[in-house]
C-alpha cells in the first residue's frame, strides 16, 4: 500500500500542530527536523539562524544549555521561529506521573509550558499521564534507536494503544512504521556514519522514508557537526524530500 502524501495526512489531521508540522512541511517542501544539541545560548541561534530556512521545526534539548535565560535564549529563538516559520520541539522525553509531569512542564527555569510547540513524551507512565500536556502536541516515544532499547515488540504495542487513544498525541518516535492517524517521526539519521559508539545506530533517509514510510527525519549530528552548518541543512533537507517523493 502506498503512503498518503502530505497533502492527504494535512486533511485528515485533526491536531493544530500536526496541521501546521504537514503545512510547513509542504510550503518549504521539507521533512527535516534538525537537533540543536548544542550547550550555549549563542551555538542554538546561530544554528537556529542557519539552519531555520530548510526544516520544519527545531528540536531542543533545552536543559543542555549551560546560560539558559528565557529572555536571552528562548525570546530571540521564538523570533528566528517566527522569521523562518518552524516549530519549536522540546524533546524533553518526560517519563513520571502526571502531576509531576505538568509540574516539569511548567516550572523550574525553563517554563517548557511558555514556548515549546510541541513536547517528547514516554508513556510509560500511563494515559492520564499525558493529560498535562493540553494544548501542545505530543510526540509519543514509542521505540528507540539506540541498541539494546527495552522498548521491545510488547512495549511498543502497548506504547502505540496509549499513544492512538490519547487526543493530546501528534504522533510518534519509532523505528517501525506507524498507522496512517500518526505522524511518525524518526531520529538515527545520518548520511555517513552508521554509528556513534555510544549506542547510537544511523540509518539513511532513503531507508526511513521508503521501508518505514516516516514522516519526518530528525538529524542531529549530521548537520550540527558540519564544516558548513547550512550546506548540510541543505544537502539534508533534499535528501529527506527526494527519499519521500520516490517512497510514493
Ligand atoms: N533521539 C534519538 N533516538 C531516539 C530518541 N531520540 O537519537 O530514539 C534524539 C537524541 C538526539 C537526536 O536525543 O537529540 O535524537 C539524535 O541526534 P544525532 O543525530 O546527533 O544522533
Amino acid at each position: 500500500k502506498k503512503r498518503p502524501t502530505y497533502e492527504q495526512k494535512l486533511e485528515s489531521a485533526e491536531h493544530s500542530v500536526a496541521k501546521k508540522l504537514l503545512e510547513i512541511s509542504i510550503e518549504k517542501k521539507s521533512n527535516l527536523i534538525a537537533s540543536a544539541d548544542v550547550i550555549t545560548t549563542q551555538e542554538l541561534l546561530d544554528f537556529a539562524e542557519k539552519v531555520g530556512p530548510h526544516i520544519v521545526a527545531l528540536k531542543t534539548h533545552i536543559d543542555i544549555i549551560t546560560d539558559f535565560d528565557p529572555d536571552k535564549t528562548i525570546l530571540p529563538l521564538k523570533d528566528l521561529a517566527t522569521k523562518y516559520n518552524f516549530l519549536l520541539m522540546e524533546d524533553r522525553k518526560f517519563a513520571d506521573i502526571g502531576n509531576t509531569q505538568e509540574l516539569q512542564f511548567s516550572y523550574g527555569i525553563y517554563k517548557i509550558s511558555n514556548w515549546a510547540d510541541f513536547v517528547t513524551s514516554h508513556v510509560i507512565g500511563g494515559y492520564d499521564s499525558l493529560d498535562c500536556f493540553l494544548n501542545v502536541g505530543v510526540v509519543a516515544i514509542l521505540g528507540m534507536s539506540s541498541k539494546g532499547t527495552l522498548t521491545d515488540k510488547n512495549y511498543q504495542e502497548e506504547a502505540l494503544k496509549v499513544a492512538q487513544s490519547h487526543p493530546n498525541v501528534i504522533g510518534g518516535v519509532s523505528q517501525k512504521q506507524l498507522p496512517e492517524e500518526l505522524l511518525l517521526f524518526t531520529p538515527g539519521v545520518n548520511l555517513s556514519d552508521s554509528g556513534d559508539g555510544k549506542g547510537q545506530q544511523y540509518n539513511t533517509p532513503e531507508h526511513v522514508f521508503r521501508n518505514l514510510q516516516t514522516d519526518f527525519m530528525i538529524v542531529g549530528r549530521g548537520i550540527y557537526r558540519a564544516d558548513d552548518v547550512e550546506k548540510a541543512a541543505l544537502r539534508y533537507k533534499i535528501a529527506g524530500w527526494n527519499a519521500y517523493l520516490e517512497s510514493l
